[in-house]
């Protein structure tokens, strides 16, 4: 069994043809047509991110999808007839597709029809690098297939196409359900084991700030990185340039440090399975001090941006960690309103251009005032026998000054808010004498 990407699929982009395409949408009642067009421009948008070219697209208004050809059976004859017409080799749906309906209408058209998760999870497949990507990726692909996997699919795959299942996934595709059953059991494992041995990482750290980019896919993270960094991260008008987490060092104006890291950016609808096995990747953003939430304030639909990757966050477990919203891109945006409505709708906003380093400083500022929000000030004083308690001071927090006299030794140190009632607790309980007035 085979529904992967064909050799035959291959040549024909090396020749540098692209398969044709043509993609589908629903207008059900209650969707605005403006919003439907924009979806299917980013559908479009990710079938050429994917190497197929969009030549024609349809929206189809219904009062509800259709059980058994989603479109509706005639919809689906006539968009046969457009295949045939237009020589086309695919068809992307942008909405997911019950195997049912995805069956159906595959038979009606004569060509593969690609749901967007599974177009979504095709670009993932060509572009993860990193183990723990391609691990992630070929889990959500096969939890995807799964339900999927009948004889019925492969012929027409085999026949031309090839967007839609490529990638590490690829060779488990040839094999039946058991075996593909206990393939996702060995992933889930391995990727259990990633997990852990993210999470021992994070926690032998350090104590420093940590801040994580999220935003919509193309929003500006990587970019952002770079310039504040020079990271070097790839940074591309792609949609998911990023797969795998970045993580680095962030000097910020008083002197203090954090930590910054990049990952892969949100889109709407984006795949049940996808973020599930991302998870470990995406705890990373989960579990930073502070999410910097990139826009891009020159997207016609930004505010709706907002809301898909509020709700990916809240999905992630990260609904509550403090955030900062950023506009970027403000250097494409003409309209003086639109800054001043950004502002107003989200105030304590910030609104930069990462790429002309518009306004980064402030940025920078803003981190900074986070940073040290996040440490109190106190006096300590130690007993001259305890001096091994200004060790476990020097780790848990920092130790601004030092002095000593006959009764012991005396420390300003700055103690982590979340962490300081425990560790005055430990050094009272050893004969410290604590003083938060001392704070300056
Ligand atoms: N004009 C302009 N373009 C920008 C700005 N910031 C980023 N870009 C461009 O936007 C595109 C996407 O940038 P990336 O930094 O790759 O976006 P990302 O958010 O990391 O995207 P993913 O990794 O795909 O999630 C690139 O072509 C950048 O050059 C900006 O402030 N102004
Ligand atoms: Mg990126």
């Amino acid at each position: 069994m085979n529904q992967s990407f064909t050799p035959e699929a291959l040549r024909r982009r090396e020749d540098g043809k692209r398969p044709r395409a043509l993609a589908l949408a629903l207008q059900l009642p209650g969707d605005d047509r403006d919003t439907v067009v924009a979806n299917l421009e980013e559908l479009a948008q990710l079938a050429d991110t994917a190497g197929a070219e969009i030549v024609d697209s349809v929206i189809q208004p219904r009062e509800k999808p259709d059980t058994k050809a989603w479109i509706g059976s005639g919809k689906a004859e006539h968009i046969g007839a457009l295949v045939e017409e237009l020589d086309l080799a695919l068809v992307f749906a942008d909405d997911d597709l019950s195997p049912r309906q995805a069956l159906n209408l595959q038979k009606a058209c004569g060509v593969p029809v690609v749901d967007r998760s599974g177009l979504i999870l095709d670009i993932f497949a060509t572009r993860a690098r990193s183990s723990e990507a391609r691990t992630q990726v070929e889990l959500a692909q096969l939890n995807y297939l799964l339900p999927r996997l009948s004889g019925a699919w492969t012929h027409l795959e085999r026949q031309r196409g090839g967007i839609g299942m490529r990638g590490p996934g690829e060779t488990q595709l040839e094999t039946d359900r058991r075996l593909v059953r206990t393939r996702i059991r060995q992933l889930e494992r391995d990727l259990k084991t990633i997990s852990r041995q993210r999470a021992t990482r994070r926690k032998g750290r350090d104590r420093r700030f940590r801040v994580s980019l999220v935003g919509y896919t193309n929003a500006g993270k990587s970019t952002l990185l770079n310039r504040l960094t020079g990271a070097g991260v790839l940074a591309e008008d792609r949609l998911f340039a990023t797969l795998d987490t970045t993580v680095r060092r962030l000097l910020l104006p008083d002197g203090a440090e954090c930590l910054l890291s990049d990952t892969v950016g949100f889109l709407r609808k984006l795949p049940h399975h996808l973020v599930a096995s991302f998870r470990s990747t995406l705890e990373e953003a989960a579990e930073a001090d502070l999410l910097l939430h990139v826009v891009d304030l020159s997207h016609g639909y930004w505010e709706e941006r907002i809301r898909v990757v509020d709700h990916v966050l809240q999905d992630l477990g990260a609904g509550n960690t403090p955030r900062q919203l950023l506009f970027n891109k403000v250097d494409l945006v003409q309209d003086p309103d639109e800054l001043r409505r950004a502002s107003l709708k989200h105030p304590g906003s910030l609104l930069v251009s990462a790429l002309t380093e518009l306004r980064l400083e402030e940025l920078l500022r803003e981190l900074g005032r986070r940073e040290g929000d996040t440490w109190c000030e106190f006096q300590v004083r130690v007993p001259l026998n305890a001096y091994s308690l200004t060790g476990v001071l020097r780790r848990e927090g920092r130790v601004l000054g030092e002095d000593a006299d006959e009764k012991g030794f005396l420390l300003r140190v700055q103690l982590p808010l979340e962490r300081q009632a425990r560790i005055c607790r430990e050094l009272a309980a050893q004969g410290c004498v604590i003083s938060p007035e001392a704070a300056s």
